[in-house]
């Protein structure tokens, strides 16, 4: 196995130089079981268990998942291996762990490029592709937005100008994964050696569109008898899966509520146009509701900004801010988020100056 086309960068190699001496090695965790890990090195797949110390790690941020790059310790049988250290990761998709609790799931590690898959059927809900954009956008990867099941939609390209409306030149694919349509050109983002993660809703096709390049069912899909068993997911694990064109894919299962995890920042980057219109409100501290000069009441009211997609930017912010309290009641904030709180500061302070610039213009 050379590591290297399985997604082994010189940021990783530089990362494992501290662990070399001491006879471990790199791997790239496959797929977590419930009580170990599978994961590929130059030994081929091993087995893999968490050392003692990892084991009890608090966070969770800490602990392996699928696409990470771990530092394991070879055991003498060669199939089996223990995880001494976790490296760094280039890029990481996170939510709010489903529930009450505040606490971060990571979806996947070290990914190139997130495709965002949506169905063209009753599924499709252009609110929640706002959603997801609000989590996709900070991840680092590059997304791309597929809809899917276009076999079942008579007017495709009404959907797709719907999403590119919303996706700011996020490239939006549609491909029908059973009828094998457009999937050529899905291809040509799946490139050698680089890590691609499915994410969406259950059902919508993810890993039906695994397998069609795997050219076989590699993966469990959703029999149409068990189409009743709404809800059921059908994948269950994650999975890094290597293509036959090189290309590494991730599957994951299904999300069914998607709570965010990240700060409003994330919010003004998936919804820049309505952050633009506010920028220009008469006043700096404008709420949009009854001020005189308010040119996001002014774009709803000529059509040009969707009032729904307006209130679903004011719940996704409530949230955040909601989300952003309790993880300082929880002392949760971490660097990267501090360092954003100040960029954001520091933003804010220039937008006041231009203000008072433009004013001083006037
Ligand atoms: N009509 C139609 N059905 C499709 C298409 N792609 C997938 N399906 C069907 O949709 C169902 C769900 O597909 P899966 O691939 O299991 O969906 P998934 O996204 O992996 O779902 P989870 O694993 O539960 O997250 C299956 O019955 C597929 O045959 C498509 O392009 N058109
Ligand atoms: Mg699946
Ligand atoms: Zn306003």
């Amino acid at each position: 196995m050379i590591l290297q086309d399985i997604g082994y960068t010189d940021f990783f190699i530089r990362h494992f130089l501290p662990y070399k001496e001491k006879n471990y090695i790199p791997a790239r965790v496959i797929r977590e079981n419930k009580t170990n890990y599978i994961v590929i090195s130059e030994l081929g797949e091993l087995t893999a268990h968490l050392s003692g110390k990892m084991m009890h790690a608090q966070d969770k941020a800490v602990k392996p998942i699928v696409g990470d790059w771990i530092v394991v310790d070879p055991q003498p049988d060669n199939q089996s291996a223990v995880i001494q250290a976790l490296l760094p990761r280039q890029t990481q998709v996170e939510r709010k762990s489903a529930g009450e609790k505040t606490e971060v799931q990571i979806i996947a590690a070290n990914i190139d490029k997130l495709i965002l898959v949506v169905g063209l059927d009753d599924n499709f809900n252009i609110r929640r592709i706002e959603r997801y954009l609000t989590m996709i956008y900070d991840c680092g990867a590059e997304p791309i937005i597929l809809l899917n099941k276009a076999d079942l939609c008579e007017n495709v390209d009404d959907y797709i100008a719907q999403v590119e409306a919303i996706a700011f030149g996020t490239p939006v694919l549609s491909v029908s994964a059973v009828n094998a349509d457009g999937l050529e050109e899905l291809e040509a983002h799946l490139t050698k050696g680089k890590t691609i993660a499915l994410i969406g809703s259950s059902g919508v096709g993810k890993s039906t569109i695994i397998n069609h390049f795997m050219r076989y069912e590699k993966m469990e899909v959703k029999k149409v008898s068990d189409e009743k068993h709404q809800g059921r997911h059908t994948t269950t694990h994650r999975e890094l899966i290597l293509l036959p064109n090189g290309a590494i894919m991730i599957d994951t299962p299904g999300m069914r509520e998607l709570q965010l995890w990240g700060d409003e920042e994330n919010v003004a980057q998936s919804f820049s146009d309505i952050e633009e219109l506010a920028a220009s409100c008469k006043f700096m501290d404008c709420q949009h509701e009854t001020e005189p000069g308010c040119s996001v009441k002014e774009a709803i009211g000529s059509g040009e900004l969707d009032k729904k997609r307006y209130k679903n930017y004011l719940k996704q912010l409530r949230e955040l801010k909601h989300l952003a309290k309790r993880k300082d009641q929880l002392g949760r904030h971490t660097e990267k988020q501090r360092c954003k709180k100040f960029a954001a500061q520091i933003k804010d302070a220039v937008k006041f100056k231009k203000r008072n610039n433009l004013k001083s213009h006037k």
